[in-house]
């Protein structure tokens, strides 16, 4: 059988090397991991190994759509390319008329993170001066609190967790969100009998696996963290020698710690006493203890504070020097991208307004604040993303796409909640049919994922849309010009890293920086070369005024209250990857329904049983989902497992009709794990239905 090599193009730090049987020229089998990526080591996750269910779905997008109805009515009819594309370009040519450039905002997130594809965006916004666009829904509180004290993208090689003897996967669930990661820490476990110790509010699929769970309060591991590092500095674990060589204020730290005890900790974050100080005895006396950073503990109005007092850990007791020892979130720093091409860094004016993407609900709604001083949007490109579902505050995004004054045109491959609500649909590729090249968060591998089979019907590729919206609207840049392919080459080039032919030979490229860059021997990244525990956080946000000067709980989050007694996370669902794989019928079937998991003090409290229906709401709206039972969180904690489309829920609105679109500081960021709610048994009805 003929076998393609390929890169799995989703929003997932293990950007897996992929094994795909071909069957025919637009046909696909079986999806493996390549055995071969001493990362993907074999394996992927279930969702991806049937991706044949995916690209062959029949109800995959074949052809750009024209609404007839009114908006949101989803009634549509098939027009032709040329046709939608004259109206996409004719109604951003009258809104710069009529509102001026910026009234155009051309929207993205990371349906594929092939670079070309999702990033090309950028080449007509800039050439065009449409606004642009402020990338916080996912990275940014992660970004601003690793940045705080580490101050570089990087961290000890990922696949040395195998050489580990306590892994603590921190606010993440890899069983879920990234699978690989669980090769290389089972390998430990198995090969040295390395712990895994889990810290999530949760019982998630990773925490199950665990030697130890920790189940903080949501937004307390600030906390959690200082108590830590307060008993590295009573018994005698604080690595002296190394933090007056790698950190800045050692001492400050030390004095601020003094009153940062396990009882204090308890106090906040729910974890008794002498269970942090379990878990502290086993951190503080294992040299080879890799912390592995997740996302979800940042996705809080406290979350970059939360990061960066995580990050202080390895510091303190100079685990950074040992081989499977240190700290690790993210490698998008080793990649030394040159986007020129890709994204026209040479016609971009960045005195245009950027908009934070997080709060498209509020600038919909022409909430001034948001609009950065600005008018209101009247025209879109909504591409390789589904804001009616993922971004905080539901209600509000709707209102704004339903605006009868805005245009929006959505490029998609399913009809989503998001192109539902378009004036315009245009059918897209999906990754196995375009050219791409890939980096991974996850690990340092870089990638090319090229076209392997011919898409369905009539679906074109982002590139394509670009080049076609170019050649209208005047955009002249040298890389509408371009074929993917060539980007792809250029671009690699351009950073300095061999040519698309030479990595599509090795199939991979492997660029994770040595081990003495990767453990920050020769410094941190930062000018001083120091780990700061005091962050310069004016250099890292505007809103820095609120952030901690040392390590520490931050108090800021949305915490329960008598009207809104509990506290909601929105984790993401092990079958879906946000709202992508919601078509797929086996994740639906495996993921059931739209579920909150709820203690089993608060469920008999509210004389609730497992299946029974509840209402959740706050200020903001409301929704209703099935009840289960759970152990293994704390009374007053929700788990709503995420994200169901809209469509999947009652009254035709999801899970992030409770989430807020506050900005978090000091960069602005999603606070998705971070909403006080109401609950309520719908009793109601039950007993209406019973008469
Ligand atoms: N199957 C699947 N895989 C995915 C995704 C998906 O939706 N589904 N999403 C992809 C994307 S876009 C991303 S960014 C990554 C995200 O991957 P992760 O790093 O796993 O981050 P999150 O998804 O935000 O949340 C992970 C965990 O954080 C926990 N958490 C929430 N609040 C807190 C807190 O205050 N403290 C602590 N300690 N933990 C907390 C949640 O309970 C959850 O189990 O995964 C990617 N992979
Ligand atoms: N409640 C709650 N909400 C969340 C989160 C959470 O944990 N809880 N997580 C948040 C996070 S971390 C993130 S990153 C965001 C992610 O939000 P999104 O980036 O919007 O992710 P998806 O919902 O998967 O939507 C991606 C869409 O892109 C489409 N797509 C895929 N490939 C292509 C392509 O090549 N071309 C085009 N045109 N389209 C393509 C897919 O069909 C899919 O509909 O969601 C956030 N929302
Ligand atoms: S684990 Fe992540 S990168 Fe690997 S196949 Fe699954 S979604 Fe893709
Ligand atoms: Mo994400």
């Amino acid at each position: 059988m003929n076998i393609g090599h390929s890169v799995c193009p989703h929003d997932c730090p293990s950007a897996c090397a992929l094994e795909v049987e071909i069957l025919g020229r637009d046909r696909i089998g079986r999806v493996r991991g390549a055995a071969a990526n001493s990362y993907t080591a074999g394996v992927v996750c279930a969702k991806v190994a049937r991706y044949a269910d995916r690209l062959h779905h029949p109800d995959r997008l074949t052809h750009p759509l024209l609404r007839t109805g009114s908006k949101g009515s989803g009634e549509f009819k098939r027009i032709g390319w040329d046709e939608a594309l004259d109206r996409t370009a004719e109604a951003f040519r009258a809104a710069t008329e009529a509102h001026g450039s910026e009234s155009v905002w051309p929207y993205y997130y990371a349906g594929t993170m092939g670079i070309v594809q999702r990033d090309g965006i950028h080449r007509l916004r800039h050439e065009m001066r449409y606004s642009r666009q402020g990338n916080t829904i996912c990275t940014s509180l992660c970004e601003a609190g690793w940045m705080a004290g580490v101050g570089r993208f990087t961290g000890p090689d990922p696949r040395e967790m195998a050489v580990s003897d306590l892994i603590v996967v921190w606010g993440g669930n890899p069983v879920a969100t990234q699978v690989n990661a669980m090769v290389h820490i089972s390998r430990a476990r198995k090969e040295r009998g390395a712990q895994l110790v889990v810290i999530d509010p949760y019982r998630t699929g990773t925490a199950a696996v665990a030697d130890m769970h920790l189940a903080p309060r949501p937004g307390t591991d600030g906390a959690l963290a200082c108590a830590v590092m307060h008993t590295s500095f009573r018994d005698g674990f604080a690595d002296r020698d190394y933090m007056a060589k790698y950190s800045d204020n050692p001492a400050g730290l030390e004095a601020h710690l003094a009153t940062r005890t396990p009882e204090w900790a308890e106090a906040i974050t729910g974890i008794p006493a002498a269970r942090i100080e379990t878990f502290a005895a086993l951190y503080n006396r294992t040299d080879r203890a890799y912390i592995r950073a997740g996302y979800g503990f940042t996705r809080m109005r406290n979350g970059a504070a939360q990061m960066h007092a995580v990050s202080c850990l390895p510091t303190v007791s100079g685990k950074w020097r040992h081989e499977g020892g240190g700290a690790f979130w993210n490698n998008r720093g080793i990649y030394n991208w040159n986007k020129t091409l890709v994204e026209g860094w040479d016609v971009r004016d960045t005195t245009t307004r950027a908009l934070d993407m997080s709060r498209i609900g509020s600038v919909l709604t022409n909430v001034p604040d948001a609009l950065e001083g600005g008018g209101p949007v009247h025209a879109m490109l909504i591409q390789n993303t589904n804001p009616a579902a993922v971004a905080p505050d539901s209600n509000r995004v709707r209102a704004g796409l339903m605006r009868e004054d805005l245009f929006t045109c959505v490029h998609e491959q399913f009809m989503t909640d998001t192109a539902l609500l378009a004036d315009i649909v245009l059918p897209a590729t999906m990754f196995l049919e375009h050219d791409d090249f890939y980096q991974a968060g996850g690990h340092g591998h870089i990638q090319i994922g090229a076209k392997l089979v011919e898409p369905p019907g009539e679906c074109r590729s982002n590139h394509e849309v670009h080049q076609a919206l170019a050649l209208r609207l005047g955009a002249t840049h040298r890389g509408f010009a371009m074929t993917a392919m060539e980007l792809v080459d250029a671009t690699l080039k351009l950073s300095g890293w061999p040519g698309a032919d030479a990595i599509q030979a090795e199939h991979w490229h492997d660029v994770q920086p040595s081990f003495e860059d990767s453990h920050f021997l020769k410094g941190f990244g930062h000018p001083d070369k120091k780990f700061h525990f005091s962050p310069d956080w004016p250099r890292i946000g505007p809103n820095h005024a609120v952030m901690p000067r040392l390590p520490d709980h931050m108090a800021t989050i949305d915490d329960a209250s008598e009207e809104t007694p509990f506290r909601l996370v929105t984790a993401p669902a092990r079958q879906f990857l946000n709202t992508t794989f919601t078509q797929s019928e086996e994740s639906r079937r495996r993921e059931d329904r739209p579920t909150a998991l709820i203690h089993p003090d608060d469920a008999s409290k509210l004389g609730l049983q497992t299946g029974g229906k509840i209402r959740l709401g706050n200020a903001r709206g409301e929704v209703v989902v099935h009840a289960r039972i759970a152990a293994g969180m704390q009374p007053g904690v929700i788990i709503v497992e995420s994200v169901w489309p809209n469509t999947a829920f009652e009254g035709g609105i999801g899970i992030n009709a409770l989430t807020s679109d506050d900005p978090a500081p000091p960069i602005g960021g999603a606070v998705f794990h971070d909403t006080a709610i109401w609950l309520r048994a719908e009793v109601f009805e039950v007993a209406l239905a019973a008469e």
